[in-house]
């Protein structure tokens, strides 16, 4: 069985990194908790005129190199290798990809190890590629392929609670996926 599993806000934590630059740079700005996010893209959350503010602080170097691992997350990946499933990492680049394709490579080599990096799928379309499971935290995933070989499995986040569809954590993925 090949699982893909995505990066952001499932593997590396793209919203508490956010969060924590956000609330440092901007201490007299609003910001949005993460429980009461209800929309997919950050920048989305926020008001207009603060939202080249937002984008700016994902963009910076760093931003993808520094986030902090989801709990339980490298550990539930190289638990399900070492059952003899097949994993990949399956995530997207930003449109503005200069840190962030680079960052994602360091990531996946600093926190599970130099061999790791080849099982990195970077594509911005992610129905092109084969898989069983992708274990994903985007709650709509479209692409070329209208029928996708995978089934998406959500990784639970706040902002994907109201698409009714299969989801675990990193503290339940043995109970849901049956292992
Ligand atoms: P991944 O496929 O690893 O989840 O959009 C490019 C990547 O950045 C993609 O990574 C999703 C992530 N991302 C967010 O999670 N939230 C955002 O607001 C933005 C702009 C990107
Ligand atoms: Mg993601």
């Amino acid at each position: 069985m090949r699982i893909l599993v995505d990066m952001d806000d499932v593997l590396a934590d793209f919203d508490a990194e956010f969060l924590k630059r956000w609330r440092a740079r901007h201490p007299e700005k609003m910001y949005v908790p993460l429980e009461e996010r209800t929309i997919f893209y950050v920048k989305e959350s926020y008001p207009q005129d603060l939202q080249p503010l937002v984008s700016e602080i994902y963009l910076e170097p760093g931003f993808f190199r520094e986030m902090m691992p989801v709990d339980g997350g490298v550990e539930a990946v190289k638990t399900m290798q070492q059952m003899g499933l097949e994993i990949f990492f399956c995530t997207s680049p930003l449109y503005v990809y200069k840190n962030c394709v680079l960052e994602k490579y360091e990531w996946v080599e600093h926190h599970f190890g130099a061999e790791w990096v080849n099982r990195i799928i970077l594509t911005r379309d992610k129905t092109l590629v084969k898989g069983d499971i992708l274990i994903d935290d985007k709650p709509i995933i479209t692409g070329v392929e209208s029928t996708p070989m995978w089934e998406h499995i959500l990784y639970d986040r706040p902002y994907n609670r109201d698409v009714n569809r299969k989801r675990l954590t990193w503290q339940n993925w043995k109970q849901v996926l049956g292992m």
